[in-house]
């Protein structure tokens, strides 16, 4: 790759959020794993990169007009994601208003590229993968390429929406850089309040094809997964420069393929690294997978439940059965407001949760809307909350459990005292939710 040092200038924007009830719940602000990929390949590419995390800094709209006013960056891509459309456009106005070129990128804009031009201010949008095509981007505006030969860009031509045809996926994942978090607001990023938190992708895509989702549209139906070797020297790059207290693998699926799963807790073991790590799972991994994580700093596993899965109540069981005997926290994820969902079925839902012995639940709203209304949603998310955590049965054997999670080895740290403490306080902070 070329490295050389460009005179232009990025700024790279993670807008605010809609959703956040869940994050104060669980005092977890998680890194935007997409754009420091993203600011790493850039960087690497020879351009200056800057980021404006406006979530994690609560940083307000003037604050960000004053930030681009000072920096003058040539070109703003900015994160958009169902959650922070109306933000994402606001972040593009201001922008524009600093005779920036405007780019969104992330999951909405690479599904639903056209809606976007509704607005002055977006110049143009990167659908899926975003490397390569953000790279082409920058070479045009440095007058290099013309935007009809950028493939996997839609842009707007004075009064109509040009649609590029598609890149084709980068087939070489292990040859991209590791993300550069010295420019992320990294104090930031925290599970439980305190401990500190980056994140990886260790593969994208998905095989599957569940037809709420974006990701499969994404990333063309197909999944690559990156070499366990490659996977691990990133891991041990960040216990190194950054030292988190924590790793998330955010992988769009990380366990379509359950022997690499294996490989990279191998490397991890083969390299005696320490430390933990959390990711989204299968409901039918194993329990001999999930020991051999364990063994591998692995402390816990989020479930997606779902709503075809309650119909298999023991498949949902089983998961977080084994989870508790292979001592990893096993955590559901659940989403109120799939389009035709009545408020009935969201009942259905949170009985069938406080059912199936999950250690800790997540509740989401699906803010696009269904039969039922934002704030109707928002009841039901703190009703869920309340119902999951305020029982005296789960909130005993929780924190009888909680202890043994964490392997004795590396709990010098203290994470399990921090843990017990954070529950507490958890527990008084929902049974406030009203
Ligand atoms: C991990 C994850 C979570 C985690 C953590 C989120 C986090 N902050 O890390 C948890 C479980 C908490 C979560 C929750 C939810 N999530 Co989620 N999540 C994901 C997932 C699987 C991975 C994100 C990731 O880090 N991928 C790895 C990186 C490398 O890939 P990437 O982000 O796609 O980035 C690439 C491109 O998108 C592009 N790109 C990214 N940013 C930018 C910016 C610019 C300017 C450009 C040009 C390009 C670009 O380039 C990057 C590198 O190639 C995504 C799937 C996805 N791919 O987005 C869903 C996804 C983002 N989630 C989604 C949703 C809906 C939710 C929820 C609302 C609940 C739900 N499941 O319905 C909640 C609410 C979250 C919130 N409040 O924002 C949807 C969003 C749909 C949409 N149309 O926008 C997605 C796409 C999954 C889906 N089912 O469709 N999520
Ligand atoms: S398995 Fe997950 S990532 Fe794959 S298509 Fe279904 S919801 Fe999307």
């Amino acid at each position: 790759m070329v490295n050389f040092v460009h005179k232009m200038k990025i700024g790279l924007v993670l807008p605010p959020s809609d959703d956040i009830l869940y994050l104060d719940v669980f005092g977890v602000n998680l890194p935007p794993t997409g754009l420091a990929y993203l600011a790493g390949f850039l960087k690497e590419s020879g351009y200056e990169v800057f980021i404006l995390d406006m979530s994690s800094q609560k940083m307000g709209w003037s604050e960000f007009d004053k930030i681009l006013s000072i920096e003058k960056p040539d070109i703003v891509g900015i994160y958009c994601a169902l959650t922070r459309i109306k933000q994402a456009m606001n972040a593009a106005e201001i922008a524009k208003q600093n005779q920036a070129f405007t780019v969104l990128g992330g999951p909405e804009p690479s599904i639903n590229d056209k809606i976007f031009f509704t607005n002055p201010f977006v110049d143009a949008v990167v659908r899926g993968e975003g490397e390569f095509t953000f790279l082409d981007l920058a070479k045009h505006i440095e007058g290099k390429a013309g935007l009809g030969t950028i493939r996997g860009l839609t842009y707007r031509d004075k009064n109509r929406v040009v649609v590029n045809s598609k890149r084709p996926l980068i087939q070489k994942l292990d040859s991209l850089p590791f993300p550069p978090w010295h420019l992320f607001p990294t104090h930031k990023y925290r599970l439980f309040n305190k401990l500190s938190l980056l994140s990886i992708a260790s593969s994208r895509g998905c095989v599957y094809n569940c037809d709420f989702c974006a990701v499969p549209h994404m990333y063309q139906y197909i999944w690559r997964g990156r070499s366990p070797e490659n996977v691990v020297d990133e891991i041990e790059y960040l216990m190194e420069k950054y030292t988190p207290s924590i790793v998330f693998f955010s992988d769009d699926s990380f366990m379509v393929d359950f022997e690499r799963v294996e490989e990279i807790c191998n490397e991890i073991l083969k390299r005696k690294l320490e430390f933990f790590w959390f990711c989204l799972a299968r409901i039918d991994l194993s329990i001999n997978l999930m020991n051999k994580m364990k063994k591998a700093g692995c402390v816990a596993l989020l479930f997606n439940i779902e709503s075809h899965m309650m119909n298999n109540k023991d498949v949902v069981e089983h998961a977080f059965k084994n989870a508790k005997r292979a001592k990893i926290f096993g955590i559901a994820n659940f989403v109120f407001g799939f389009p035709r969902e009545t408020y009935d079925a969201c009942l259905e839902k949170i009985r069938f949760i406080t059912n199936v012995n999950a250690d800790h639940a997540m509740f989401f709203r699906n803010v696009s809307g269904g039969y039922l209304n934002l704030s109707t949603l928002t009841a039901i998310e703190k009703m869920a909350y309340r119902r999951f955590y305020l029982r005296k049965n789960y909130i005993l054997n929780h924190i009888k459990q909680a202890y043994h999670n964490f392997k004795p080895e590396i709990n010098h740290r203290g994470l399990a005292l921090h843990y017990i403490k954070w529950f507490f306080e958890t527990i008084l902070y929902i049974n406030q939710l009203h």
